[in-house]
């Protein structure tokens, strides 16, 4: 028998409304508000005591060194680490604000991950995102890489690889955009649906024309190849142009799935009807999609309250549970939705509304929160760092974030350098909590 493991990324002591993700509304409708890391931090670590009190195997990604010196200092800016913040501050503030981004935080953006019942080696295959389509995300993809490969390090279990080119062509926004589907425990091999916003080279493909699409179905293929996926198990689908056009910036926004059920709105894809022939063909006689017609939620709806962002969790004893933002509970047609699938007979058998309002003004919902990795109790054996939520680590992670974390950032606080060295402090600490070697550019210039 095999699990899914949710790697929640752990917000960072940068947490802030810069406003960067074009296409993302949230973003750009809280842009220069105050945030609250130290809330955010705790938000986050109550979801992940949420869910390891149910039973379920839950574990903690670190946030990631910002602000990021070696990309200030690529971008031009040179002296002291003080000097070089106090100058991009003055000259390109919204530079220092990509470099001081803690969206690392999303890790369904982190990668994307193949079960080794699924990889033509037998290994649990890792692309690292390069998020090439926004600069304070791609600088997430070395960081990641690395983090990745300290956890999974056992190279005859798991194979790491590099993040793909990052360029427009092979843009890349890891799980977000993938969805495995797989019978109980996840030990049989799955059937991976890929979805992609645009195709680099097929310019006659329909395409969004207010907001960009992230991935591309290039990049998605290549992906599917290196991981040695097989191509009758794997399917690629094409966003609906004018979901990405409403806020649909990655797939999690309008559809979630989990074991053999899918949750899906109707105008997710090109072809959701097409799709989902599809879909139960492949995944079986057991494969379950409720569709959420437009006169039930419109799309815009769906955005602003993130209802299919929720994590879609399989209990101990198979029964789905969905962890659900507050937002859905303030919008009645959302709320209508999720009393449906809850009603005896719907698609999920219990809901866990949450609290994430630090990270939702930022577009970060509960699936975003969390990279799902499909393992089996002998590769999750295999980890050696102090990674996965137990009461003992989650008490640690509570008090290192109230000793560390500010209760109130703007973007102008972004300019003041004792940041630095408060986050870089905070760090040091979390990579010896967590039993992981350096990982931080600092850590490793420093040794
Ligand atoms: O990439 N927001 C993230 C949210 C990512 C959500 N992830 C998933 N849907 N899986 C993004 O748009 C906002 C940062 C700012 O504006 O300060 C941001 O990067």
């Amino acid at each position: 028998m095999g699990i899914d493991v949710q790697f929640d990324g752990l917000p960072g002591p940068t947490h802030n409304y810069s406003g960067m993700s074009r296409g993302n509304l949230a973003s750009g409708r809280h842009a220069g508000n105050a945030s609250n890391p130290r809330e955010a931090a705790l938000q986050g670590l109550a979801k992940m005591r949420a869910i390891a009190a149910r039973g379920l195997a839950q574990a903690v990604l670190p946030p990631h060194e910002r602000p990021h010196l070696p990309t200030l200092r690529a971008l031009g800016f040179g002296g002291s680490d003080a000097e070089a913040i106090v100058r991009a501050a003055r000259e390109a503030p919204a530079l220092l604000s990509a470099c001081s981004s803690a969206a690392a935080m999303w890790t369904a953006n982190a990668a994307t991950v193949s079960a080794s019942a699924d990889t033509a080696d037998g290994r649990v295959h890792f692309s690292p995102a390069n998020l090439a389509s926004l600069l304070h995300r791609s600088i997430e993809a070395p960081t990641t890489t690395a983090v990745l490969r300290a956890i999974f390090a056992d190279g005859r279990r798991f194979a790491v690889h590099d993040p793909l080119p990052a360029a427009s062509h092979t843009g890349d926004e890891g799980a977000a955009n993938h969805t495995r589907f797989a019978g109980p425990g996840g030990s049989d091999p799955g059937v991976e649906l890929f979805v992609h916003g645009r195709s680099a080279f097929a310019t006659d493909a329909p395409a969004p024309r207010r907001f960009p699409a992230r991935q591309t179905r290039e990049a998605s293929e290549a992906i599917a190849r290196r991981h040695g996926l097989d191509p009758a198990r794997t399917l690629h689908v094409q966003q609906n142009p004018d979901a990405i056009d409403a806020g649909v910036f990655h797939n999690d926004v309008i559809a979630v799935g989990q074991a053999r059920t899918l949750l899906v709105h109707e105008d997710a894809w090109i072809d959701t009807g097409g799709t989902l022939a599809t879909l139960a063909g492949r995944v079986g006689q057991a494969f379950r999609a409720d569709v959420v017609r437009r006169d039930e939620l419109p799309v815009d709806e769906a955005v602003s309250t993130y209802l299919f962002n929720s994590q879609l969790l399989e209990q101990p004893d198979g029964r789905l549970l969905l962890v659900a933002p507050a937002e859905v509970r303030e919008n009645a047609r959302a709320a209508a939705v999720l009393d449906r699938w809850t009603a005896p007979g719907g698609p999920v058998a219990e809901a866990l509304v949450l609290d994430l309002r630090q990270s939702m003004r930022n577009g970060g919902g509960p699936a975003c929160l969390r990279l799902r990795v499909p393992l089996t109790r002998g590769e999750r054996a295999a980890v050696g760092a102090r990674v996965f939520i137990d009461e003992s680590l989650a008490a640690d992670l509570d008090a290192w974030i109230r000793r560390h974390y500010r209760d109130r950032l703007t973007p102008a606080d972004l300019a003041d350098p004792t940041l630095l060295d408060e986050s870089r402090r905070a760090l040091d600490e979390l990579t010896a909590l967590l039993a992981l070697p350096s990982v931080y550019p600092f850590q490793r210039d420093a040794g």
